[in-house]
């Protein structure tokens, strides 16, 4: 049988674009079984500009097929909640081409709306729930049997239409021996593709969290059974894909790694005994990582731990179910850093009546961890949402259709969902929300200023708190006051460039209450983001561009200031100015006394040598921050 894959458009960045695992496993799993798999990502599409957003998606989809029906015998589709209406489009589209086609959906998002998807869409033959590694398999052997029913009962997580009925087949077992998968089917794709977006792969290290918050799904697709690949299987696996690929760079995929601390250490182990020139990433529970541990992770090449730390204020921590205590929160965070791994920490803006005083106690936290130069964290926000699978989900009900919120799941830039879909908030949950129009805009808006800020300016960030003593809410209130495109238009560079300009501005006012803390403030801004008051975030540049602002503060003292480490305030410099120059995406800072003359060999040298004078500057860049 010839079977297609497809991992449809995720959204977000090229940042984000990793190989589709779930479908490239799907893919090995085929193949063993005697068929041949073809893997299509329109998410890689998306983000390398094989798709024309501007242009009709539905013939685009199409084009990604063979022209001709025989050429498909099935066609998988893995879902999502966040591109699910993207996703059937697709799935329309297709149906239309090639109508005797059966289209089979599988995947985090349907696992948990089967029925109501076969209810709905006629053009969907199939849904398969659950990990689709053993039964998927099973299912194809089945259609090339000609989909007799009782070979189609017999299927584990098959939901179906049998006599005008939707038959659900009770679920099956998880799988338990994850060694016993075949490896990823990388041989499908091209590696190369995605390495020109972003530096890191992934490996699927297992699957299943023990845990069960009421926000995520996971728990309940993988069924909370926790389960690793053996450390020799693991690192097998690692190496193959490292010698395939040329790469050193890994994700080692499981929702909560870290929950078994002796396979961690013994993997740790593995990889040292292997000698393996390897960084990796994985993640993990706060609560879960000790000192010992962290110190074998460092010491076998792993380089960042996410943890979902998703609030800091214990009371909300009780209502997810996720009960991490704020202090071990900050122990984490500490050991992490103190063994020379990045802390990677996810926050969540938007719990139903959040106070004032839990998302400042969160946001502080995150400015801290942000801009502590012992710490180094980088955060990731998120307004939270119901997805299937989750308990909040069982609060289905209370979603509404939202633009804004809509809008912000643009798994294309631009798409739209279509009008008679608005009200299957069941099925487009994401569309939808809980919160009123009023307070989702506020949500959407506050994790949009937040995001950017500890990301583009996190010093600036935490002096507007220290020095000018604002209460993060206050701040980010003042900042919401100006005219904002992005909740129409939510591409990352008006992102960008509203929050950076938001911040610019009402430090600028600030100027009249608090003229001296203001000005410390907007120093450290012209430092972070010099660009600040024209476009700070653009894409590639013909020319250079430059900025020459005074330099008025002792750098080292004012980052001091701002981060509390001393009271005094710092002391002033004379003649010294912030040169600042960008060409293309990178932006260069120098302090100097003489920025014309400085700015003149500048643009010489990049006229002769542009690569060379660019990681000359960019190693200047690192010494001076
Ligand atoms: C890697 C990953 C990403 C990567 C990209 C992955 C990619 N495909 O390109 C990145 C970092 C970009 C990412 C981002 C996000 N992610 Co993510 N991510 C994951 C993660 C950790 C692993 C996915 C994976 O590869 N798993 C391993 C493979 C083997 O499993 P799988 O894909 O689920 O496939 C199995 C089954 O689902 C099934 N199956 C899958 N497809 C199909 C198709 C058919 C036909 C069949 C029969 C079966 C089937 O069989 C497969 C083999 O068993 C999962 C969590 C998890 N543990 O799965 C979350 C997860 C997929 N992400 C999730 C979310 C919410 C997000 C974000 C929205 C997070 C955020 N708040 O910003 C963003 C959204 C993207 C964006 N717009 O920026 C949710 C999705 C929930 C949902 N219902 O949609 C998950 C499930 C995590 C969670 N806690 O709930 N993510
Ligand atoms: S949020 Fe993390 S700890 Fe909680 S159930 Fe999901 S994966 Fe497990």
């Amino acid at each position: 049988m010839e079977v297609w894959l497809v991992q449809p458009p995720i959204g977000g960045t090229t940042v984000d674009l990793t190989p589709p695992l779930g479908v490239l496993q799907l893919a090995a799993s085929v193949e063993r079984a005697g068929h041949t798999a073809h893997v299509v990502d329109l998410n890689l599409r998306a983000k390398t500009g094989g798709l024309d957003p501007t242009k009709n998606l539905r013939t685009q989809f199409v084009q990604q097929l063979p022209k001709r029906s025989s050429a498909i015998d099935v066609i998988g589709i893995t879902t999502w909640s966040y591109n699910f209406a993207v996703t059937m489009e697709f799935v329309e589209a297709i149906k239309k081409k090639h109508p005797r086609v059966p289209i089979v959906l599988g995947g985090p998002h349907v696992t948990f709306v089967d029925r109501d998807v076969l209810e709905t869409f006629e053009d969907v033959d199939l849904v398969l729930r659950d990990e689709g590694d053993v039964t998927f398999p099973r299912l194809v052997e089945a259609l090339k049997a000609k989909s007799r029913p009782d070979d189609l009962a017999a299927i584990p997580g098959l939901t179906w239409r049998h006599g005008g009925q939707v038959v659900k087949n009770p679920s099956g077992p998880v799988v338990d021996d994850l060694d016993g998968l075949p490896l990823p089917a990388y041989g499908l794709i091209d590696a190369r593709e995605y390495l020109a977006c972003q530096p890191t792969l992934v490996v699927e290290a297992g699957r299943g969290c023990p845990y069960n918050c009421n926000f995520c799904s996971t728990s309940n697709m993988f069924q909370r059974k926790y389960r690793v690949k053996s450390a020799a299987r693991l690192v097998d696996e690692l190496e193959w894909v490292m010698k395939l690929t040329g790469r050193n760079r890994y994700e080692l995929l499981h929702d909560n790694l870290v929950a078994n601390k002796e396979y961690v250490k013994g993997l740790c182990r593995e990889i040292r005994r292997r000698n393996i020139d390897v960084a990796w990433s994985c993640t993990s529970r706060t609560d879960n990582l000790t000192e010992e541990v962290a110190e074998e992770m460092f010491l076998a090449g792993c380089v960042s731990i996410f943890f979902g730390v998703e609030t800091l204020d214990e009371q909300r921590q009780k209502w997810t179910g996720k009960r991490l205590k704020p202090p071990l929160v900050e122990e984490a965070v500490a050991i992490t850093a103190r063994q020379h791994i990045t802390p990677s920490l996810g926050i969540i803006l938007g719990f139903p009546d959040e106070t004032q005083d839990e998302l400042d106690r969160t946001v502080e936290a995150a400015v801290r961890w942000t801009s502590d130069p012992a710490t180094k964290a980088e955060v990731s926000t998120a307004v939270l949402r119901f997805y299937p699978g989750a308990d909040l989900f069982g609060k289905a009900d209370e979603l509404r259709y939202d633009e804004a919120a809509s809008t912000d799941v643009a798994a294309v830039p631009g798409y739209v969902l279509r009008a008679e879909w608005r009200a299957k908030t069941r099925l487009f949950p994401l569309h939808a929300i809980h919160t009123p129009t009023d307070e989702t805009r506020r949500n959407i808006t506050r994790r949009n200023f937040v995001r950017t800020l500890l990301k583009a300016c996190p010093q600036t960030f935490r002096a507007a708190l220290t020095l000018l003593g604002w209460k993060p809410h206050a701040l980010l209130e003042r900042m919401a006051a100006r005219p904002l495109r992005f909740l129409e238009d939510p591409r990352k560079e008006t992102i960008w460039n509203d929050s950076i300009q938001a911040l610019g501005a009402v430090l600028e006012a600030a100027r009249d209450e608090q003229p001296g803390p203001a000005a410390l403030a907007l120093e450290l801004l012209q430092c972070e983001v010099p660009f600040w008051r024209t476009t700070p975030l653009v894409g590639p540049l013909e020319r250079l561009e430059h900025v020459i602002a005074p330099k008025r503060f002792a750098h080292d003292e004012l980052l001091a200031h701002a981060q509390g480490r001393r009271a005094a305030p710092p002391s002033t410099v004379e003649g010294t100015s912030l040169l600042a120059v960008r060409i293309g995406p990178e932006c260069i800072v120098w302090f100097t006394p003489e920025p014309d003359a400085l700015l003149a060999a500048f643009a010489k040298s990049l006229a002769t040598d542009r690569a060379g004078t660019v990681a000359f500057a960019n190693a200047l860049r690192r010494g001076l921050t």
